[in-house]
């Protein structure tokens, strides 16, 4: 994969991180042939789809894009882009998202926004899923990054139980994410809430075994531990320039 020097105008820091994640990404997997696009949520998004638009209008018109929920819904539409969804494509090119944290295999943590259902969804409805990120979460093992803990979508009026289970199961603190006034639960773009549950090394170092453990919990709807679905990953650094990872071990720095 080709690492570009990117023009970064005025942006500085973990901006001109993401910016050149998402530029790097677009470039090197969003090609004219593609017509049916997975827009991810989060801040670096944005920067993806800014240089999808950048590709023009005349590829533009013949593609759809499938959001992961409420913000890259309005990204596409504010952006003049065409709104579709997985009714109607179920099958998606490529899609393209954020992460909270990534190891050196590229399984990722995600759901900090609350959308990983969604994300999830659209992960694995794509031939190619790829993950865009500044450096501070490009990790060796899962949690060392992120100290939040795993994002679960729970079904509302079975948290209390699976919060006590994940206890059991090990996690050090599993707590039902309140929004920000606290004045109640976060819910989900599906009507749900997300426990945060937080596990030591041993657990993440296996993620795949925690995923399915806790996703065999009755009343967990998606957890927020996305393993082995992801091709490649780009890191923007601080300077600009850009840390790619695929699978298969090619690393450019
Ligand atoms: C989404 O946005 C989430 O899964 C993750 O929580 C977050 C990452 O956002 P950012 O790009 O702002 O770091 O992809």
């Amino acid at each position: 994969m080709a690492a570009a020097p990117l023009q970064l105008n005025a942006l500085q820091g973990v901006e001109a991180a993401k910016r050149a994640a998402a530029y790097a990404a677009v470039d090197n997997h969003v090609k004219p042939e593609h017509q049916i696009i997975g827009i991810g949520s989060g801040s670096t998004v944005p920067y993806v789809v800014e240089r999808i638009v950048q590709q023009g209008p005349k590829v533009n018109t013949n593609r759809w894009f499938v959001p992961t929920g409420f913000q890259s819904k309005e990204l596409i539409v504010k952006n003049g882009l065409k709104l579709g969804d997985v009714d109607s494509f179920p099958e998606i090119d490529v899609t393209i998202d954020g992460a909270d944290d990534v190891d050196s295999n590229l399984n990722a943590i995600k759901g900090g926004g609350a959308c990983q259902l969604r994300e999830k969804v659209l992960a694995e409805a794509a031939k190619t899923f790829i993950i865009v990120a500044d450096f501070r979460k490009n990790g060796e093992i899962l949690g060392q990054g992120w100290k939040q803990g795993v994002p679960i979508e729970v079904a509302e009026f079975a948290w209390s139980k699976v919060q006590r289970q994940l206890v059991k199961l090990g996690s050090t603190n599993a707590a039902l994410r309140m929004g920000k006034a606290k004045a109640g639960p976060v819910v989900t773009d599906n009507g749900n809430f997300v426990i945060d549950a937080q596990f030591d090394e041993k657990f993440m170092k296996q993620p795949d075994e925690l995923l399915k453990t806790i996703k065999l919990l009755t009343g967990v709807i998606e957890v927020g531990l996305f393993t082995n679905m992801c091709q490649a990953a780009y890191f923007g650094n601080e300077d600009g320039t850009i840390t790619a990872k695929e699978i298969g071990g090619k690393v450019q720095k």
